[in-house]
């Protein structure tokens, strides 16, 4: 415990900090903190295999693809499978849907269902699994807008707005579980010596404008003018607005906007003339981050429209994404409409 500085982050765990929060909402009935436990629970399990990954068995590719034609890795399957069989008991639970199935997944008909919708993608940038990048897992909750039993598509096609809360787990250098239930945004980092996630960045902001921009150049000859124009003039020398902005790509989307939201600047995935829609799945990444990123002060469009007010059309519908400060959100949407 940090006993020399007073005043700095409260020894708190997150068990601690999800029942803290219980109690603020009146009438709660524990069901929304037991969904949380259950998860913080399955981000062990997913650790503990990611930290063994290159020793056992559990690098590599399966045989399948999922709904979106990525190659599904086996540690995607084996996170896929652990979060579902973590929170399909709980009785927190109506329906689920994960990126690496192509329909809503039910809860087995012997168990509870109760009022909330979980939506995740397990392995994000599993493409880095085998060369130790970090790797994260993004979830969003919803409530159900059916009255009961078991979930239908319509309590998953909901748009970001209505979340009543999303989060995301960091596999870098240490653990990280970061959420955000509408009253700020909170990282825990996992201390494996009592397996308790221990907070450490309470109420994180975003500053209102950045100097980093995080974008794959690879597809710039594909992209619309407007897009390549805003992305040069991050590049060139002007003092007075802070550039030229340095650029960072990890290639893990978790990895990318969680810099982006700790030191500023903007991440971009645009559409393109291959992808018009960009790459990033609207319910399983867009929402989510744009969630906690919007609960941090910053911002998160698709270049025109705010992303958390799209109303869904499809389980996997692509839209692209500019997530990050304020400010710099905002003068990409200007340049994207042609108003620089
Ligand atoms: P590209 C990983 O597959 C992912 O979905 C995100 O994590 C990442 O930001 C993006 O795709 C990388 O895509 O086209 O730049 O390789």
């Amino acid at each position: 415990m940090n006993t020399e500085t007073p005043g700095g982050p409260k020894f708190m765990t997150l068990e601690r900090h999800i029942i803290e929060g219980e109690r603020e909402h009146e009438g709660a009935t524990g069901s929304f903190s037991s969904l949380l436990h259950n998860l913080s629970l399955a981000a062990k399990l997913i650790w503990r295999e990611v930290t063994k990954a290159g020793l056992v068995n559990i690098l590599g590719k399966t045989d399948r693809m999922n709904i979106s034609g990525d190659v599904i890795k086996k540690l995607d399957e084996f996170a896929d499978q652990t979060i579902y069989k973590a929170m399909d008991h709980g009785g927190d639970l109506c329906v689920m849907a994960s990126e690496e199935n192509e329909d809503i997944l039910q809860i087995p008909d012997d168990y509870p269902h109760g009022r909330y919708v979980l939506i995740y993608d397990p392995l994000d940038g599993s493409g880095n699994i085998d060369a130790n990048v970090t790797i994260g897992t993004i979830f969003s909750v919803y409530a159900r807008v059916t009255e009961s039993g078991m979930g239908t598509i319509e309590d998953v096609l909901q748009p970001g707005h209505r979340q009543v809360a999303a989060g995301y787990l960091l596999f870098g250098s240490s653990m990280m579980f970061v959420y955000c239930t509408g009253h700020g945004v909170h990282g825990f980092t996992l201390d494996p010596s009592v397996g308790e996630f221990i907070l450490s960045h309470e109420n994180i902001r975003i500053p209102k404008r950045g100097s980093i921009y995080s974008v794959n150049e690879g597809n710039f000859d594909r992209w619309n003018p407007n897009t390549q124009r805003y992305i040069r003039w991050l590049k060139e020398e002007d003092q007075a607005t802070g550039r030229p902005y340095s650029q960072r790509y990890i290639g893990s989307l978790v990895a990318d906007v969680h810099r982006t939201m700790l030191y500023g600047g903007i991440y971009c995935y645009p559409g393109d003339t291959r992808n018009p829609n960009g790459k990033l799945r609207l319910m399983y990444e867009n929402n989510p981050l744009a969630f906690i990123i919007e609960n941090a002060g910053g911002a998160a469009s698709d270049g025109r429209r705010r992303i958390l007010d799209i109303k869904p059309t499809s389980l996997h519908q692509r839209v692209s994404l500019y997530i990050g400060s304020r400010e710099d959100v905002r003068t990409a949407e200007e340049f994207l409409a042609g108003m620089r």
